[in-house]
């Protein structure tokens, strides 16, 4: 009998560890235009090709800004986000971007500095780019990302404590880790 005990307990042993990290891997996916408010000059904006038909961004001024001479201002969307979970969390935006000078968003997450998400070499095409992993307490927390470039839109961004998940298409938004405002605000 005990021949059959033991693996036996081996067996729900890795099944218990592998249901466990299954039911610890949280992915909260947000839409652009699911903010909670939104300060020009970030601007909404509709789109065939964005998930959930619409993006926001900065939009591009006249003439671009060809250096880094610095945001012409503090444009920004406040998303109110619930965290399920204490954990680590990476955070990853779905972003396009139209140039060198058009590549980055600053994010402040609470109170804490703001961080530069971007700057990376993909520009015109929709793509995942890998910004700050987060130590995050369970609960809201308010995450704003800001004007650093003008020509740089945001389709969606993902907090997963999964650090070894690397999204490659547009995600499947979680409303249920989202704060709405109230209608008729
Ligand atoms: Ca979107």
């Amino acid at each position: 009998m005990r021949r059959f005990i033991v693996p036996t307990i081996v067996v729900l042993a890795i099944l218990m560890v592998i249901g466990y990290a299954w039911a610890a891997s949280i992915k909260i996916v947000v839409e652009g235009e699911d903010y909670y408010s939104i300060k020009p000059s970030m601007a909404k904006a509709p789109s065939q090709v964005a998930s959930g038909k619409a993006y926001i961004h900065i939009p591009l001024r006249r003439p671009h800004a060809t250096t880094e001479t610095g945001p012409a201002d503090d444009g920004n969307a406040r998303f109110r986000v619930r965290i399920p979970s204490a954990g680590v969390y990476q955070l990853w935006a779905r972003a396009h971007w139209y140039d060198a000078c058009g590549n980055s968003f600053f994010v402040v997450v609470d109170d804490k500095p703001a961080t530069i998400v971007g700057e990376d070499g993909t520009y015109q095409k929709w793509h995942w780019v890998k910004g700050p992993r987060l130590q995050l307490t369970a609960g809201e927390h308010i995450i704003r990302f800001q004007n650093r470039e003008d020509g740089a839109k945001l389709d969606q961004f993902m907090l997963t404590n999964n650090a070894r998940y690397v999204p490659v298409r547009a995600e499947k938004h979680t409303p249920e880790y989202i704060i709405k405002p109230p209608k008729n605000q």
